[in-house]
């Protein structure tokens, strides 16, 4: 029964159907089904096979943002089932998806897990000049910075940024966290990143150690 409602989900999420992919989320919590679930085999199960039909030019990218807004008015309906939230902040972090990349929907998922394990969350967006994250991080008391990159192209913008930190003298003020799909261990160390991790889950995990 359970397959069938994510099946469901996944359907409508790969139609851009957003009001039925809000629907049918609701319908899975009201049944018991796990949000990790509807998070992972129903929404982004739907995006992986969007992913595929983008890279194969069987789809185009006006199909692939209607897709991208169900699956946000789906992970919405989750929040509050993903992690408990926290009553007082623990903290403060930054977020945001680095100059030239207009990727958002793992960012907001980090944000969400974020908020999950007790941290306020400043969110500047998607395409953020390295002097925009420097103004931010000079004028706030964030102790974490979280730059996500989708594309092989963008992932240089998180050096860069963390070169416009250490250039601003401010490098030492935040622990600076990295991801995305392209990014890895390695590049982290290699650009001077203090933490990478490849999911939201973890990035919350590993930011709460930084608190
Ligand atoms: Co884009 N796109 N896209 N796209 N797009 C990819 C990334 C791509 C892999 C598709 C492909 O060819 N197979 C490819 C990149 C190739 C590469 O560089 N290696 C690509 C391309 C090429 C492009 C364009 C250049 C296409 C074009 O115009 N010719 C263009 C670039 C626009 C730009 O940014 N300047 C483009 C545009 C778009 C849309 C606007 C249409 C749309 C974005 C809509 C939106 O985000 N609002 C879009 C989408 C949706 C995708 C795919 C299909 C899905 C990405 C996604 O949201 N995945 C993607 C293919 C794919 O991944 N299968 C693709 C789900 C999301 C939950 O995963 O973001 O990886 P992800 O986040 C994960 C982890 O990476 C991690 O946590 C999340 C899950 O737990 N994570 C972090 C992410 N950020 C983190 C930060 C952290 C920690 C963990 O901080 C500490």
């Amino acid at each position: 029964m359970s397959n069938v409602i994510l099946d469901q989900i996944s359907e409508a999420v790969q139609k851009g159907k957003a009001r039925d992919t809000k629907e049918l989320v609701q319908k899975a919590i009201a049944e018991k089904i796990g949000a990790k679930d509807i998070l992972d085999k129903g929404l982004l199960a739907a995006m992986a096979i969007v992913g595929k039909k983008f890279k194969n030019n069987e789809v185009f990218v006006p199909e692939v943002l209607i897709s991208a807004r169900a699956l946000n008015m789906g992970t919405a309906e989750l929040k509050p089932y993903l992690a408990a939230q926290g009553v007082k902040p623990l903290g403060k972090a930054i977020i945001c998806t680095v100059k030239g990349d207009l990727h958002d929907i793992g960012k907001n998922l980090v944000r969400m897990m974020l908020e999950g394990v007790g941290l306020e969350v400043q969110d500047l967006g998607v395409d953020v000049a390295p002097e925009k994250i420097v103004e931010a991080v000079k004028t706030s008391d964030a102790k974490v910075l979280c730059l996500s990159a989708l594309l092989t192209t963008t992932m240089g913008a998180q050096k860069d940024t963390i070169d416009a930190l250490a250039a601003a003298g401010v490098r030492d003020k935040i622990k600076i966290m990295v991801g995305g799909a392209p990014v890895t261990e390695e590049y982290a160390k290699q650009i001077g990143a203090d933490a990478y991790t490849s999911d939201a889950a973890s990035a919350a995990t590993a930011a709460k150690l930084f608190f």
